[in-house]
Order: C-alpha cells, then sequence, then structure tokens
C-alpha cells in the first residue's frame, strides 16, 4: 500500500523484484544503487548467501524527488528466488505496490520463469492482491548471453497481456532504468486514478485547454484562414467550396488595416455640413414664420385698439 503522508508531503512506494533464483534481481538493485546520484539513494541492504545472494531480500531506498509537490520515495525489494523460500517471498510482497518481474532470457531457464511467475501471481492472491490490476513490468535480463528465447516468445507466452516491458543486460545496467521508470510510472499513474486528483486535474486541463481553443478561435478567425488560404488558393481553385469560405475572412483584415492609411475623417464632414446646412435653412425657415407670426399678432392687436377706439367713440 502506497504511504502517503501529507502533513510531510511525502509518498512511499514499495516495488518488488520477483523472478527465478539468479535472473538478475539483486544485479538491477546494486546498479540502481552504484548510478543513481548519492542524495536519492539510501544505504543497499543485503542478506545473502553463497549458492542464492539473496536470502531474505535485497532493500534499497530511493528519492526520485518531487511530484506534483509532494516528495517520492521508492522502497525497492527484491525476493530469494529459490522455492523453498515461499515464505520469504510472500511476507516481502506484503504492503507492494508494483512488481518488476526480472526474467532470465536463456533458454534452458524458460521453465523456471514459467513457474515464478505463476508463484508471483499465487502470492499476490494469497496477500489479498488482484494479479490483473498490480502494476508490473517485465524485465527480459541476460540479453548477452547466447541461447536465449527470442524476446517474441517471451512476450507470446510470459506477458500475453502485452504489459509495459523491456530487454535488459543487467550486470551492464543496460534496461534497468527503463524498468525502473516504468513501473514508477504505472504506480504514479494508479495512485493518481485512486486518489482522483489527477483525474481531476486532467479534467480540468482538458477543459481548460477546451476553452483556451475556443476563446483563441472566437478572437481571431483571421488567423486559421491566413493559414489555410494559400492552401485552398494552391490545392482546390475550381472545385472545392469550402476553401473560398476559408478564403472570405482575409478580406476583412485588408479593410481594417486600410483604415488608417486613408485620409482619416474626409467623409464625415461633408455629412456634417450637410447636417449643418439643412439645420440652418430650417433655423431660417423657423425663424421666418416666428416673424410672420409676431407681425400678425402686432397688426391683430392695432385692429382691436381700433375697434375700441370706434366703439368708444
Ligand atoms: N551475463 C549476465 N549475467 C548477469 C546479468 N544480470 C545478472 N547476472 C549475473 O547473474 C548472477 C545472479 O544475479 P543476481 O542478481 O544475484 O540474481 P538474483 O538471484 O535474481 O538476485 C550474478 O552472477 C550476476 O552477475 C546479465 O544481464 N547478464
Ligand atoms: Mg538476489
Amino acid at each position: 500500500m502506497v504511504q502517503i503522508n501529507f502533513a510531510a508531503r511525502e509518498i512511499n512506494c514499495k516495488i518488488v523484484y520477483y523472478g527465478p533464483g539468479r535472473s538478475g534481481k539483486t544485479t538491477n538493485l546494486e546498479q540502481i544503487h552504484a548510478t543513481s546520484p548519492k542524495k536519492c539513494v539510501g544505504e543497499m541492504v543485503s542478506i545473502a548467501t553463497e549458492t542464492d545472494r539473496t536470502l531474505f531480500f535485497d532493500f534499497l531506498p530511493l528519492d526520485i524527488g518531487k511530484v506534483a509537490g509532494m516528495q517520492v520515495r521508492f522502497q525497492l525489494y527484491t525476493v530469494p528466488g529459490q522455492v523453498y523460500y515461499n515464505a520469504t517471498r510472500k511476507l516481502v510482497l506484503q504492503g507492494v505496490d508494483g512488481v518488476v518481474f526480472v526474467a532470465d532470457s536463456q533458454r534452458a531457464m524458460f521453465e523456471e520463469n514459467v513457474e515464478s511467475l505463476q508463484n508471483l501471481f499465487d502470492n499476490l492472491r494469497e496477500n489479498g492482491y488482484d494479479p490483473d490490476t498490480i502494476p508490473l513490468v517485465m524485465q527480459w535480463n541476460k540479453q548477452d548471453l547466447p541461447d536465449l528465447t527470442p524476446i517474441e516468445e517471451l512476450e507470446a507466452k510470459l506477458n500475453p497481456k502485452g504489459l509495459p516491458s523491456n530487454g535488459a543486460v543487467a550486470i551492464h545496467g543496460k534496461g534497468v532504468f527503463e524498468s525502473l521508470k516504468k513501473i514508477a510510472y504505472l504506480v504514479l499513474e494508479k495512485l493518481n486514478k485512486e486518489y482522483g486528483g489527477g483525474k481531476k486535474e486532467e479534467e480540468e486541463k482538458k477543459a481548460a485547454e477546451a476553452a483556451e481553443r475556443k476563446a483563441v478561435a472566437a478572437a481571431s478567425p483571421k488567423a486559421p484562414a491566413a493559414v489555410g488560404a494559400p492552401v485552398a488558393a494552391a490545392s482546390a481553385k475550381p472545385p472545392a467550396p469550402p476553401a473560398p469560405k476559408k478564403a472570405v475572412p482575409p478580406p476583412p483584415p485588408p479593410k481594417k488595416a486600410k483604415l488608417p492609411k486613408a485620409p482619416p475623417r474626409p467623409r464625415p464632414p461633408a455629412p456634417v455640413a450637410a447636417k449643418k446646412a439643412r439645420q440652418e435653412k430650417a433655423e431660417a425657415a423657423g425663424g421666418k414664420w416666428i416673424w410672420i407670426l409676431v407681425a400678425a399678432g402686432v397688426a391683430a392687436i392695432f385692429v382691436l385698439i381700433g375697434i375700441v377706439i370706434k366703439s368708444a367713440l
């Protein structure tokens, strides 16, 4: 089980290197220990005998740095390969987050690989894990030796589901980090899915990207037209109807672009002047009528006064 310490912003994952005896599991850890920056790896602990270099397990803590603001640490374990150490293997698998199955690619070792893989699935089930969902990476080791089972055959028989896999020559460090990267990716991806954060972030990111694309498309219809225009012009002059459609947007920009060049206000004055003239005419006409009315009013008053005087006399 991945241990997450939110207070310390730490994630600890357990990776187990599994496979038949002497397939190269301990060598994988040794290479990681030898070639990783000192600040990233802790002490490698191995409990070994002469026949199998791993009696109980090898252990190597590895700090891979920050992922999404969390410090991620991998605890790498190996199991002893010999059949009679099954109790130890089962124990080491407890709390596992991911498995690298190190197969010995030598033809003579094929059956041991099959048995070990079956044993892995059995022990996972007995520990309450579903072998179908546990992150698993296949490493076809010892590719430097003669008389190998071809990788295609290993893939077909040991990896029918097409899990991530790679060839390796662990003693030379070849393929070691490739497998480590693959299993790290699978474990973190699963963690992301289980805790939903990744899902949510991914959805938010997609929504943001879609919104951005829409905004860009809405803001600049010229951009796609400009890119599409020459293609349309070159390839589909007579037939393609969409081409002219795409070519339509370009005209507006030139018009807009011409605006500053043209004399800025040659036209507006004309209508304004005409308006003014019309207004003045109207005002002048209106003024005449006022004077006529005033004159008529005055005349009427004089007539009234005359009538009043006449009647008084
Ligand atoms: N030729 C060859 N030998 C290897 C390779 N990887 C590991 N070995 C050797 O195989 C032997 C067993 O390796 P070890 O890592 O102890 O296997 P483990 O039992 O799976 O942990 C050692 O002598 C290693 O040096 C490899 O890629 N090529
Ligand atoms: Mg070992």
